[in-house]
């Protein structure tokens, strides 16, 4: 499945914390162009069920515990974002759904692109449909 886990660097200070860094095109597969967060969700809550076309981005969770939901219309996997200090990067074309294990967990993502409402794919089998599309192609 398209997506890498990666560990985002991390400075360390005696007894003051960590501060943790990354920057665009040196740490992450491209230039970031948008920065959001999702946050005030309680715990069970779900989001999510969407693709998206061309977009990529790179979802972290820097308090409390989200865990990201992929499939690519043939396998699911589950990623648990539960580290400030872990990244999920997502090329574009997967399904995901974010559940909320903590209540006001915050969720990260930087993002490839601009918002753009055109990008997402919103519908289960249009998705399928899309997928089948690529595949064509790629051949
Ligand atoms: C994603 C997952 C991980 C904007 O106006 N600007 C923005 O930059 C974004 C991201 C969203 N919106 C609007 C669009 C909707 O009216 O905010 C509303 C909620 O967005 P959505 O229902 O898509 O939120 P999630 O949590 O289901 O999905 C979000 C991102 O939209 C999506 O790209 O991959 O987080």
């Amino acid at each position: 499945m398209d997506y890498s886990i990666i560990s985002i660097k991390s400075v360390p200070t005696e007894e003051q914390g960590t501060l943790s860094f990354f920057e665009g095109e040196r740490d992450l597969p491209f230039q970031i162009k948008r920065i959001y967060y999702i946050h005030h969700v309680s715990a069970g809550i779900k989001r999510g069920a969407h693709a998206h076309k061309t977009l990529q981005q790179m979802l972290f969770c820097p308090y409390g515990s989200v865990t990201i939901i992929l499939t690519d219309g043939k396998t699911k996997e589950e990623i648990l974002l539960d580290d400030p200090c872990k990244g999920l990067v997502l090329e574009p074309g997967l399904w995901r759904d974010m559940v909320w294990n903590i209540d006001n967990s915050v969720l990260c993502v930087a993002a490839s692109q601009y918002y753009d409402k055109d990008d997402y794919i919103r519908d289960y089998d249009e998705y399928l449909e899309y997928l089948k599309t690529q595949k064509d192609i790629v051949k």
